[in-house]
């Protein structure tokens, strides 16, 4: 169904994908190609109101409750959003998508893969990812960029272990070919330059 291009770039907290997003965004708008930046969860009003539900402390959703929460959100998301700039032409810039359902919801809170796989074919059909990368970092790099964890965020309230746990989840996808993994380790321009790099490989 895609006109446009579907990019998404994924990173553990701190990675410096809103940042990255922004810019790549910025970058193609710049060489001429027409790009929309968004963002998972969010990006429409109503998943932009599951969002501020699901990063909420108060509330304490177990993991299914989550899994079909995002997926909710990215529905809505992609049906408002995105399927419309795709159909326009225009190249969508994603900050997170399915890849951290896997990562969170899967190696994070210990659901079935290929459950969660099969739950994230259903909600993007017929969308087809062109680009998927990682921002490769680690959760006590993107931690300490932060400058510690934001409290008033639900899932940052977790522990090491579990962002650890993502995080494997996320270098296990870029070993299996789902995920690009892009070294985040330098400055924001290195990183940006990277990240150029690949897009250009599908454009
Ligand atoms: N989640 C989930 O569980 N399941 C799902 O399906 C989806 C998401 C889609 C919200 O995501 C939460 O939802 C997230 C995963 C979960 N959970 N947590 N925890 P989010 O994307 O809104 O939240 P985030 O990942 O925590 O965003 P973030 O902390 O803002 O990180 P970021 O966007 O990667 O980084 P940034 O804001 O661009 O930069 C962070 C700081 O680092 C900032 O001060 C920058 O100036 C600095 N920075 C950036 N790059 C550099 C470099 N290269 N050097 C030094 N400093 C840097």
């Amino acid at each position: 169904m895609n006109n446009g291009k579907f990019i998404v770039v994924e990173g553990v907290e701190g990675a410096g994908k809103s940042r990255q997003c922004a810019m790549l965004t910025d970058a193609l708008n710049a060489a001429g190609v027409d790009a929309l930046l968004t963002r998972e969860p969010g990006g429409a009003p109503l998943a932009e109101a599951v969002r501020k539900l699901l990063l909420d402390p108060q509330f304490s959703p177990d993991a299914y409750s989550e899994l079909y929460l995002y997926s909710a959100a990215r529905r809505d998301h992609l049906n408002k959003v995105v399927f419309p700039a795709l159909e326009n032409g225009k190249t969508v810039v994603c900050d997170r998508f399915i890849y951290s359902t896997l990562a969170y919801q899967g190696y994070g809170r210990g659901l079935d893969l290929d459950f969660i796989r099969k739950v994230n074919e259903c909600t993007i059909a017929p969308l087809k990812v062109d680009l998927a990368l990682f921002i490769d970092i680690s959760p006590e790099v993107g931690f300490a960029r932060k400058g510690g964890a934001d409290r008033s965020d639900r899932l940052e309230r977790e522990s090491m272990e579990f962002f650890g746990r993502v995080y494997k989840g996320f270098k296990d996808m870029c070993a299996n070919g789902e995920l690009e993994p892009v070294d985040g380790s330098g400055e924001k321009e290195q990183t940006a330059y990277n990240i150029l790099r690949a897009v250009r490989g599908i454009l």
